[in-house]
């Protein structure tokens, strides 16, 4: 097909709120993990230099949280999913989640942009491993054997984060940007719906359960709790689209 007749395609960029209702509290509601864990000594790269075995056991209580067995993928989850198999065009997933439950769900085309639980990375050689183990600060290299560099391979504040070339590639094909279960806090994820309206015609809509600070740069809003308002937002943009 002439690419000037492929379907515009769809981001849909996700955060914490998608995965509330599986069990995986989220950062900055009343009961979100960043009220009980001062982010500053677990989620920033002088927090690693600092007190590795602070950061790598809070990591390895992540990991098992994750890990737990009623953790499941919502019907938010599956409803991408849905999209992505139905929609005749490209549907790509930017998640600002470490968790696989896009994956488990069926969604195929995920870029975990802050990384992503189960992967670990060498700080001395760059290799990463997939790895459920627990990291301690005398964990050795399978590759360089170095003792005390791997790290979760996860995107800490201060540290760029992973896929931006792909994820800004499909920011300009978009026609249809979608933002759910996110603060809008965190850059540069906050920043991809200006990206995205750079593009002459691209739609925006926030799907979240109640309004936030990036809420005047969508053009539609639909608030409530992802599993209730994600499928049939999915519904419609296959049976009708978007505004053109
Ligand atoms: C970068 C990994 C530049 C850890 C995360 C000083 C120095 C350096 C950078 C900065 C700085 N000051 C500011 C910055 C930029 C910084 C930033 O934005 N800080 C903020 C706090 C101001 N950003 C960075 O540091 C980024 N890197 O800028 O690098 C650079 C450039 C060149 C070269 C080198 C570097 C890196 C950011 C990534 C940090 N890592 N996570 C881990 O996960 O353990 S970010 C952290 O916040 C989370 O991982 C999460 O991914 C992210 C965003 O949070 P949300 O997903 O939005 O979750 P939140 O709780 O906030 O919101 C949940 C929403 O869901 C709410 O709105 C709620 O209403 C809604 N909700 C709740 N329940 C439901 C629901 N919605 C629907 N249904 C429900 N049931």
């Amino acid at each position: 097909m002439h690419q000037d007749f492929l379907p515009a395609g769809i981001v849909v960029l996700t955060g914490a709120g998608i995965s509330k209702e599986s069990g995986i509290d989220t950062f900055r509601d009343k009961d979100g993990l960043w009220n009980r864990v001062n982010l500053e000594e677990v989620a920033t790269i002088e927090a690693w230099h600092r007190d590795k075995k602070k950061v790598l056991d809070f990591y390895n209580d992540t990991r098992k949280m994750l890990r737990a067995a009623h953790i499941a993928p919502n019907a938010a989850h599956k409803a991408l999913a849905h999209l992505e198999q139905k929609y005749d065009g490209e549907v790509t997933i930017v998640t600002q989640n470490i968790d696989p439950l896009h994956e488990q769900a069926g969604s195929q085309n995920v870029i975990h942009m802050h990384g992503r639980d189960g992967e670990i990375r060498c700080m001395h050689c760059g290799t990463v491993f997939a790895s459920d183990i627990d990291l301690t600060p005398q964990s050795v290299c399978a590759n360089c054997k170095t003792v005390g560099e791997l790290r979760p391979n996860i995107v800490w504040f201060g540290e760029m984060p992973m896929h931006m070339d792909e994820i800004n590639a499909a920011l300009e094909r978009c026609g249809l940007f979608m933002a759910i279960g996110t603060s809008g806090e965190v850059y540069p994820a906050a920043g991809f719906v200006l990206q995205a309206r750079r593009r002459s015609h691209v739609y925006t809509v926030e799907l979240n359960l109640e309004p936030t600070d990036n809420q005047p740069l969508f053009q539609e809003h639909v608030y409530g709790p992802a599993t209730r308002i994600v499928p049939p937002y999915v519904e419609r943009v296959l049976k009708r689209g978007w505004p053109q």
